[in-house]
């Protein structure tokens, strides 16, 4: 797709192969995990939304035509009923088949342009893009657009992230994690100043996209 490359932590590696009967595993504060079929996403009112996607280091793809389901419903439909009763749900997990993962607040979870989407310009999404769904938050920033979504886990307090410990943890303070990572507020780094990680940022864009379409599964990265 002009304009939107294939980007992320999963770098050179391959997009994650579908499974055969894809399924969205519920766990955390509810009375028992379950597992929520495509085909019951399916049962869902669609919701269809256009908008612009900015990755936190800089690019932005413009008037993406996605196609799903609102998280809301999803949340409202099939989670809520099956909370543990007496706890109340502060933040969200989103965890995709590669081990990427996402950590919403509620608050931004429940936005109604959150949508889980298997859809993207009038075709079901591609590997590079998140299939077989993927989270879509538009007005955040792209790292919590978690991309073939298999796993929710909902949290009745803010969750350790385990990329904020380990090894690995400098590397990811050093790329930011801004909790909310609202674009219109521009909360790229949770502890640094935008202007100030802008060009660290920009400077990323190039090699990590190189790195991100050399996994691509299309026979040349557009855009
Ligand atoms: N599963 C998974 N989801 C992911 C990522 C990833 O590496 N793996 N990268 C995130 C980042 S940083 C961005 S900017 C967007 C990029 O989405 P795209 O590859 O469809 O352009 O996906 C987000 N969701
Ligand atoms: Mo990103």
């Amino acid at each position: 797709m002009a304009g939107f490359p294939r980007f992320g932590t999963n770098l050179s590696k391959p997009p994650p192969p579908v499974p055969a009967d894809p399924v969205i595993t519920v766990r955390g504060v509810v009375t028992e995990p379950f597992e929520l079929s495509l085909a019951s996403l399916a049962t869902l009112p669609r919701r269809e939304l256009t908008a612009d996607f900015h990755c936190v280091a800089g690019w932005t793809a413009a008037d993406l035509h996605w196609e799903g389901v609102s998280f809301a419903t999803v949340f409202r439909t099939f989670i809520e009923p099956a909370l543990t009763p007496g706890t109340s749900v502060t933040h969200v997990t989103f965890r995709g088949l590669d081990g990427f993962r996402s950590i919403l607040t509620i608050e931004d979870a429940l936005d109604e342009d959150v949508l889980l989407a298997e859809h993207l310009d009038g075709r079901p999404l591609d590997p590079d893009h998140g299939a077989p769904v993927r989270v879509v938050s538009p007005q955040q920033y792209g790292y919590m657009s978690t991309k073939h979504l298999c796993r929710i886990e909902v949290h009745a307090a803010a969750p350790r992230d385990p990329r904020t410990t380990g090894w690995s943890a400098a590397l990811w303070w050093l790329l930011g994690l801004h909790p909310r990572a609202r674009v219109w507020q521009e909360e790229r780094h949770p502890d640094l100043p935008a202007w100030a990680v802008r060009p660290f940022y920009r400077a990323l864009i190039a090699p990590i996209r190189a790195l991100a379409a050399r996994g691509s599964r299309e026979p040349r990265q557009r855009g």
